[in-house]
């Protein structure tokens, strides 16, 4: 831990849980060094976001049929040149792609990295929290045809996850090794620094993040729960959302709270909810791994998922530890069977 406060980087991180003869340290600092300089820039852009005139909708649709805010664009177009320029990163996938792009690497031990580039831009025309999140992979030993298998095949091997949000500071949240740790921004010299204290879930935490207008589509055990956690609970449980998953995770872990957006039927029709499995529920599962929290789809821990589709949807429930275990109690299982 670094001596006085506010001296600690994410580069004296990753010197810390990774070994010095790993060829993967250099990576890691490169890749590292992107999303710094990313963080930078989009967090520069959104200060002045509507004088830019950039926090409209391009009124385009992406492949997974929403509706493309400007940002989206930028986030993507940033951090993807950033990786291809770091040399260091194998492939990239992205919400805003339907395909991952695979790029030229200089480093001996390149990594995969799946991104969503601005989460919850629809926050952005209401100068809301919005963020940025990133999981990072060990390219698997085989040779894979293609970029989709090349992810499919690595994602048992997640080492690194990270996110910024950007709200009335800049935060960077890395996850490496055995901890994650929280850095603000300094916008006057661009670094990112921290405590050298290990994030953890606080205990006894009372919050629940969620979209409730969505209730009557969910399962009536996940209702059951629902009323439990305002009625029955104490204390009673109170709502905070921002609809953001960053930045509704990034309260929840400092304040101790659960987030859920769980699977639902609506119209007769079933789906996995909103959130995708690689670029958004491992990075957080594995953040909150690290935090001494757990994430699971209702049945089983999120990292232990394996995925048939780059950009699979699927529920997530994430918190400290005694809050997923209330809900597991209290929900019964299996939470997505709705057989
Ligand atoms: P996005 O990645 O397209 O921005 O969507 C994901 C976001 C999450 O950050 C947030 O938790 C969720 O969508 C909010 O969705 P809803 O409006 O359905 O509650
Ligand atoms: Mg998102």
């Amino acid at each position: 831990m670094s001596q006085s406060p506010n001296a600690f980087t994410p580069f004296d991180l990753i010197t810390q849980q990774t070994d010095p003869g790993n060829p993967e340290r250099q990576t890691l600092i490169s890749i590292l060094h992107a999303i710094e300089q990313g963080g930078r820039k989009i967090s520069a852009l959104l200060q002045r976001g509507p004088l830019l005139g950039i926090t409209g909708s391009t009124h385009a649709q992406n492949i997974q049929g929403e509706e493309v805010q400007a940002m989206d664009q930028i986030g993507q177009e940033t951090f993807l040149t950033l990786f291809r320029q770091s040399g260091s990163v194998l492939g990239v996938l992205s919400e805003e792609a339907e395909h991952p792009d695979l790029l030229p690497v200089t480093h001996s031990a390149p990594c995969l990295v799946a991104m969503d580039p601005l989460d919850g831009s629809s926050n952005l025309s209401v100068n809301a929290p919005v963020g940025s999140i990133f999981a990072l992979f060990r390219p698997s030993g085989h040779t894979s045809p293609s970029g989709e298998s090349l992810f499919l095949d690595s994602s048992g091997n997640l080492i690194a996850a990270a996110y910024l949000l950007y709200s009335v500071s800049t935060t960077l949240v890395l996850a490496i090794g055995t901890e994650t740790h929280s850095f603000t921004l300094d916008p006057s010299t661009g670094e990112y620094l921290g405590s050298g204290v290990a994030l953890k879930f606080p205990e006894g935490g009372k919050i629940y993040s969620t979209n409730e207008g969505y209730l009557p589509y969910w399962e009536k055990s996940l209702q059951q729960y629902m009323g439990w956690i305002k009625t029955d609970r104490n204390p009673a449980m109170i709502l905070r959302y921002i609809g953001a998953l960053v930045g509704d995770f990034h309260r929840n872990l400092l304040k101790g709270g659960i987030y859920l957006y769980p699977a639902d039927v609506k119209n007769g029709k079933k789906s996995s909810g909103k959130l995708r499995l690689l670029y958004e529920a491992y990075p957080m599962a594995f953040i909150a791994r690290n935090a001494g929290g757990i994430a699971t789809d209702g049945t089983i821990p999120i990292l232990s998922i394996v995925p048939n589709n780059v950009h699979q949807r699927v529920p997530l429930i994430v918190g400290p530890m005694d809050l997923v275990r209330e809900f597991q109690d209290h929900s019964g299982s299996p939470l997505n069977g709705f057989s």
